[in-house]
């Protein structure tokens, strides 16, 4: 269907110039400057700058328009010129203003408290800042299903009420499940896994849930979670694949996305140069590093957020640190057969001192050593007994990982904080509105 209103972006490359245009949209700010209003009107696409003058539109418009409060929803017709003072450098001459409706005292103001802003996210997605980071994400989430899609990968929609946990007991939600105990799901690789053994290579981008009691900048309770896992593929394979998925999918924001990022505040050159290979450091390697610059950390602690803000603080690229020990790791992760105290993981950190974005493995195929190792952990072996079967009905060597898609666009936005990259985050205190 062709409408007779343009998008706002459209006048803005200079090919409307002179000419007439008709835009709807929301009033985002508004002055009165020697008897004419200016109102910055906002659609989905960008903003312009409209002049609307005593003269040259209707006075009961001009009455309207005098009237209307910022977010009120408008229709203007009008000519679009250059003008270096408006933002984005178009104005239009409004000649016809239509108030389709009259807001009531918009509540956001200019020095809102993070929590305020927290309170009324429904009004603060509106939020040019928020609106540019959901672009990129959406084209970051297309990235991914292209790139899947050209390595052979099929999407596949695992549940998100499960029994049992993944990624450990302390951060599961418990769910009343018609009366029995049930879980929202940490992670969807258990499922994948059962489904390589008929699809071969599949991924999932489902919601993951994760009870963190901490506040953090870089936890939710809710996040997007991008999973794939591969039959026949081991340690090298993933890593491959996963150094290709973050390059594919940065080297597209940069491309589509430019205006948005620069908006952020991210050089889009800089995500240009996101590419494979990414630098590989062991475990062993990473806690080295960390001691010679002062850290107290011993060899067998997990690295916190502060271990892997010093590791990436001046890389461009995510690096890889793999070979982790088994002790501080899940029970799923393959035993590396050069060392048994290590598995064959890896963590991919983004660079700048952002940190994990990744976690992936090998997985132990052996259901023996599952056992054991689920045993270790105390956990209830008979929750996993349907996951114990893919290791005795023609188990293979198998591979996979996950991505946070929050934490991906947090970096990829250069924002501080991880709520800021999901519409209406979920954290401890929070899950309203
Ligand atoms: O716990 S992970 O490191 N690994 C897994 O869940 C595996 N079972 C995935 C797999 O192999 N299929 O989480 C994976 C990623 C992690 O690197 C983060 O990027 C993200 O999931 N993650 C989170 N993002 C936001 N908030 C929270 N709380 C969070 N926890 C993990």
């Amino acid at each position: 269907m062709k409408s007779e209103f343009i998008e706002i972006e459209k006048l803005l490359d200079g090919n409307m110039e002179g000419k007439q245009a008709k835009i709807r949209g929301w009033v985002f700010r508004k002055r009165t400057s020697g008897g004419m209003l200016f109102l910055v009107v906002r659609d989905a696409t960008d903003i312009i700058q409209v002049a609307v003058k005593k003269d040259k539109v209707d006075a009961k418009e001009f009455a309207l328009a005098e009237k209307a409060l910022i977010e009120s929803a408008v229709e203007i017709s009008g000519e679009v010129k250059k003008d270096a003072r408006a933002p984005n450098g178009f104005e239009m001459l409004a000649l016809e203003f239509k108030l389709t409706h009259s807001a009531h005292a918009f509540p956001i103001a200019k020095d809102n408290s993070p929590e305020f802003l927290l309170d009324i996210r429904h009004l603060w997605v509106r939020s040019r800042e928020i609106t540019a980071t959901m672009k990129v994400k959406a084209c970051l989430l297309e990235g991914v299903r292209e790139y899947f899609k050209g390595e052979g990968y099929i999407e596949t929609t695992p549940p998100i009420i499960v029994s049992g946990a993944v990624e450990g007991g302390s951060t599961l939600f418990e769910m009343n499940y018609f009366g029995k105990k049930a879980f929202l799901s940490q992670s969807a690789q258990l499922y994948l896994e059962a489904l390589i053994f008929s699809l071969g290579k599949v991924y999932s981008i489902t919601p993951s849930f994760r009870a963190e009691k901490s506040r953090t900048l870089r936890h939710l309770a809710e996040y997007w979670h991008v999973e794939a896992e591969a039959a026949h593929a081991d340690l090298e394979d993933m890593l491959k694949l996963e150094e290709g998925l973050i390059s594919s999918v940065c080297q597209k924001a940069a491309g589509e996305r430019a205006k948005e990022l620069k908006f952020l505040g991210r050089d889009p050159l800089e995500l240009k140069k996101i590419e494979p290979p990414f630098e590989r450091i062991k475990y062993d390697e990473a806690i080295e590093i960390l001691q010679k610059k002062k850290s107290e950390i011993k060899w067998g602690d997990d690295l916190g957020t502060e271990d892997e803000r010093v590791l990436t603080a001046d890389k461009k690229v995510p690096i890889f640190i793999t070979h982790y020990p088994k002790a501080i790791k899940a029970f799923y992760m393959k035993e590396d057969p050069g060392n048994p105290r290590l598995v064959r993981n890896n963590d991919c950190l983004a660079p700048e001192g952002y940190g994990e974005i990744i976690g992936g493995s090998q997985r132990e195929e052996d259901v023996d050593k599952l056992i054991a190792r689920l045993k270790g952990d105390g956990a209830d072996i008979t929750a996993y007994e349907w996951y114990l079967d893919l290791r005795r009905y023609g188990s293979v060597p198998h591979s996979g990982f996950g991505l946070g898609m929050e934490r991906l666009v947090r970096w990829v936005c250069k924002l501080e904080h991880i709520r800021d990259t999901i519409p209406f985050p979920r954290v401890m205190n929070r899950s309203h509105p």
